[in-house]
């Protein structure tokens, strides 16, 4: 790696770890005052476990009874929270209902993980208010999320701040987006749009390798991101397997989201629950 490149890296790191050993954002006090409930308790769980598993729920894909069934039962297999979200989202109507059944059968909270205005929600406690920072359309940088933001405001849904990168082919939501996918093998780019996320003052990143991919984000590109960035790094598109998942959390990954895997399940509490204890054995070591 070149000197100033490692300069950086080893200079992070150090911001990193002492966000990870406080607790705390390197930033202090300013940043912790627009903390919701909702990031509050992902922050802790992050604290607490090392790392932690999120469950995403598509509601293309589902009826709201399977929606909450899912929900319920990742929650007993130990899943932090619930993410709902597609790339061709569902109609506003049916976004409600998926949400409604899942608060009913769930404790753990629900984050909207729209790709359009069309996935908000008032009945969610918490919207991933996310910009899509490699799309080529202003509307999934900027756009849409000026168009949802006096919804956010009206319904009180608490707003959690996300950079979003699509990596490698990027499936759906890569096309859906317009996005200039990042390399599997440039995770240099990863660093640059994660420097930049964290810089305009956004309070997460997320790598993602799109839903149902077939390689999911390389570890040198996890590891990368991870020591360069001080704020928490998401991991999704493509984890299946406890391997995997391990691999993405050793990797430096704070969270990890699956989708599909629960989809095709026979028994979704026993599968998050493997999940789950993939990630926190890594998180311990
Ligand atoms: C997609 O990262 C998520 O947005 C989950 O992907 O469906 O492949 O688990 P999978």
């Amino acid at each position: 790696m070149p000197t100033a490149a490692l300069l950086i890296v080893t200079t992070l790191n150090l911001y990193h770890n002492e966000w990870r050993n406080s607790g705390r954002r390197a930033f202090g006090g300013s940043v912790d005052r627009m903390i919701g409930r909702v990031e509050s308790h992902l922050l802790a769980e992050i604290k607490k476990h090392g790392a932690i598993h999120l469950t995403l729920i598509d509601p293309e894909r589902e009826s709201p009874r399977s929606a909450a069934e899912k929900a319920s039962e990742s929650e007993k297999g130990g899943t932090t929270a619930i993410m709902v979200g597609g790339s061709t989202e569902a109609s506003p109507s049916h976004v409600d209902e998926i949400v409604k059944a899942i608060k009913k059968e769930a404790t753990i909270p629900v984050v909207l993980f729209p790709s359009n205005v069309t996935g908000i929600s008032k009945y969610a406690d918490a919207i991933w208010f996310m910009s899509l920072l490699n799309s080529s359309n202003q509307y999934f940088i900027t756009g849409a999320q000026a168009l949802g933001a006096p919804l956010v405001k009206k319904y009180k849904i608490e707003p959690i701040s996300l950079g979003y990168l699509v990596v490698g082919s990027g499936g759906t939501v890569a096309f859906i987006g317009q996005a200039n996918p990042i390399p599997y093998d440039h995770p240099e780019i990863a660093v640059i749009y994660a420097l930049a996320a964290q810089y305009l003052g956004m309070h997460f990143v997320y790598l993602e390798a799109g839903s149902g991919a077939k390689r999911p984000v390389p570890s040198e590109m996890i590891q990368l991101v991870r020591r360069n960035i001080v704020i928490p790094l998401i991991v999704g598109g493509g984890l299946r397997s406890t391997e995997s998942v391990r691999k993405a959390v050793e990797a430096g990954a704070d969270a990890v989201v699956t989708g599909t895997v629960v989809e095709n399940a026979s028994s979704v509490e026993t599968k998050i629950r493997r999940l789950v204890q993939s990630v926190r054995d890594i998180s311990r070591n």
